[in-house]
């Protein structure tokens, strides 16, 4: 089917980590072969995507001397000009090496707080080579288990001081770069610091310049959790923060799973795909996700395939729900029009005065239902395919 054909107008994009993931877990050793960061460029390409992204590290293996960097670069380089694909996100590994065993900006370690802002500052040049408007921050060490360890005020405060550095880099090189936070409650550190897209909020507002920092949610992350991915995007796109997105797929209360986008919670993520379509969202439709293990070289590309076929399955039932005459009936009946309409407006003191003289009925406004069973099973119907 056509509609489900991606194309770079539909703005997919996938990290050199994930298409490149190589099967390796806790329990066991990588279960396929390396690929070539140009050669991935090039296979995107050709499966319709439009973005890649990468860590500073995915891209020039830390060990590379100066020569190797200006190869690697220029191959990669050759590979997104004859592709047409772009770098649409950059972000630099903070996590990896043992240095970062006890964060990177919010470290005990001072020198290692040094390290984690000189390897970020190489990080943004990097993106900034290749254009890359938007750099993610994922602070996957930034926590503790040992919570005696890390008191949280002085930690966030040295986690802020990093992020104010760094945006003092970009303004005064004059990149453009703007920053997205990528929330996370736990893993690999058992507590991680803004661990919610709701935390994030919150702390960009006490960044010195807010303005060009947003968020950068993960379907994975705020499940892991058990909260509404949904309604925290919703959040994200209010405060005008969702600056980028990590699609993937996971099922409340397991490991960290990264599934094929689509592949569990399928209700979630067609409220998710309804937001994005509808809110006007222009940024890159980002997979943060990873083959199963179980897949050889060539099941990597049906599962990129599959991330990107299930968001436009989804892209298009939004359409549908949007034409449907018996949903547009149901929406009624569950009073989702009213909800639109403002309820008493700004605020003077008269009309406060009259809600409070006004004579309400509590028992009669009990009265009423409101239609939800009738609504929900339309939407699964038309997820199901019955309608
Ligand atoms: C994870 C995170 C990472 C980040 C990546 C880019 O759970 O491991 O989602 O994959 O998104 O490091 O910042
Ligand atoms: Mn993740
Ligand atoms: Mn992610």
């Amino acid at each position: 089917m056509s509609a489900l054909t991606p194309r770079p107008e539909h703005k997919f994009s996938f990290g050199l980590w994930t298409v490149g993931h190589r099967g390796g877990d806790p329990f066991g050793a990588v279960t396929r072969s390396a690929q070539d960061p140009a050669e991935i460029v090039r296979r995107l390409g050709s499966i319709g995507a439009w973005g890649v992204s990468f860590h500073d590290d995915d891209l020039i293996p830390p060990e590379a001397t100066s020569s190797e960097r200006r190869a690697i670069v220029a191959r990669f380089r050759k590979a997104l000009d004859e592709s047409g694909v772009v770098v649409s996100m950059a972000t630099q590994n903070l996590f990896s090496h043992p240095a970062f065993k006890d964060g990177a900006f919010t470290s005990n370690d001072p020198e290692v707080r040094r390290y984690a802002i000189a390897k970020t500052m190489r990080a943004i040049d990097l993106g900034a080579e290749f254009g890359a408007p938007i750099h993610v921050f994922w602070g996957g060490r930034e926590g503790v288990e040992a919570a005696a360890a890390k008191p949280p005020i002085e930690a966030l405060a040295r986690y802020r001081e990093a992020l104010d550095f760094l945006c003092g880099y970009v303004r005064d090189k004059g990149y453009g770069t703007r920053f997205a936070l990528e929330p996370k409650p736990n893993e690999p550190r058992g507590d991680i610091f803004l661990p919610t897209i709701g935390h994030a909020l919150a702390f960009i507002e006490t960044l010195d310049t807010p303005e060009i920092v947003g968020v950068n949610p993960e379907v994975a992350h705020e499940t892991m959790a058990g909260l509404s991915f949904h309604h925290g995007v919703a959040q994200a796109i209010d405060a005008g923060k969702l600056l980028h997105i990590d699609l993937n797929a996971q099922k409340i209360g397991r490991y960290d799973q990264d599934f094929r986008f689509g592949a569990e919670g399928i209700k979630d993520a067609f409220f998710l795909v309804q937001l994005l379509e509808r809110s006007g969202y222009d940024g890159p439709r980002h997979f943060d996700a990873r083959p199963y293990r179980v897949e050889d070289t060539s099941g990597i590309w049906d599962f990129a395939t599959g991330c990107m076929r299930n968001y436009l399955a989804l892209a298009e039932k939004a359409r549908q729900f949007d034409a449907d005459d018996g949903i547009a009936a149901a929406l009624d009946e569950a009073g989702v029009n009213d909800l639109a309409k403002p309820t008493v407006g700004p605020y003077t003191a008269k009309l406060a005065k009259s809600l409070q003289e006004r004579d309400f009925d509590p028992d009669a406004l009990a009265d009423r239902g409101y239609a939800n069973d009738q609504l929900d099973q339309l939407v699964i119907e038309l997820l199901l395919g019955v309608r």
